[in-house]
């Protein structure tokens, strides 16, 4: 007798058929979140470099570096808050400033005085420690978080040194 094959798919097919697409599917998120991280990483190098450009500028101007102990306005209290403050004194500093994605400049504490945020919507960190150094500019990277001494923790600042 000849066997008849129904048309159709039978449950084994259609759940093999379910699995590939969520494979697919999943490679695909993983895929996206990686060029998102690598966006984001980029966004951030870029920003650091404007403002290391910006910080270059303000040099010329005053013949020195932003330092923290400066005097400043109050409520202007935190390191990007004080650069940002600073730079914008200088013309030409302030124009580079300009060059920021608008995205990146917030005041989430409503103050008077913006802070620049990396992709990640954390503050950029400044530090200045001497006339015999650069200043540094670090954001926490993509962990937001600035500590790195964890030793199973992978290190991903992102910093202008
Ligand atoms: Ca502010
Ligand atoms: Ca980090």
């Amino acid at each position: 007798m000849l066997k008849i094959k129904k048309n159709g798919l039978t449950l084994v097919e259609i759940l093999v058929a379910i699995a590939i697409v969520a494979l697919l599917a999943a490679g695909l998120y993983s895929v996206s979140q990686y060029v998102d991280r690598q966006a984001k990483i980029k966004l951030t190098e870029s920003t650091i470099a404007i403002l290391t450009a910006a910080i270059d500028e303000y040099h010329d101007f005053y013949k020195k570096f932003p330092a923290l102990d400066d005097v400043y306005p109050s409520g202007c209290d935190s390191p990007i808050e004080k650069l940002y403050y600073r730079l914008g004194l200088a013309p030409d500093a302030k124009k580079i400033l300009g060059h920021i994605n608008r995205s990146l400049i917030k005041n989430a504490d409503g103050d008077d005085f913006p802070e620049v945020v990396d992709a990640w919507g954390k503050e950029f960190d400044y530090s200045y420690t001497g006339v015999e150094n650069f200043p540094v500019i670090t954001s926490a990277g993509p962990d937001g978080d600035f500590g790195e001494t964890d030793p199973g923790k992978k290190e991903d600042n992102i910093t202008s040194r």
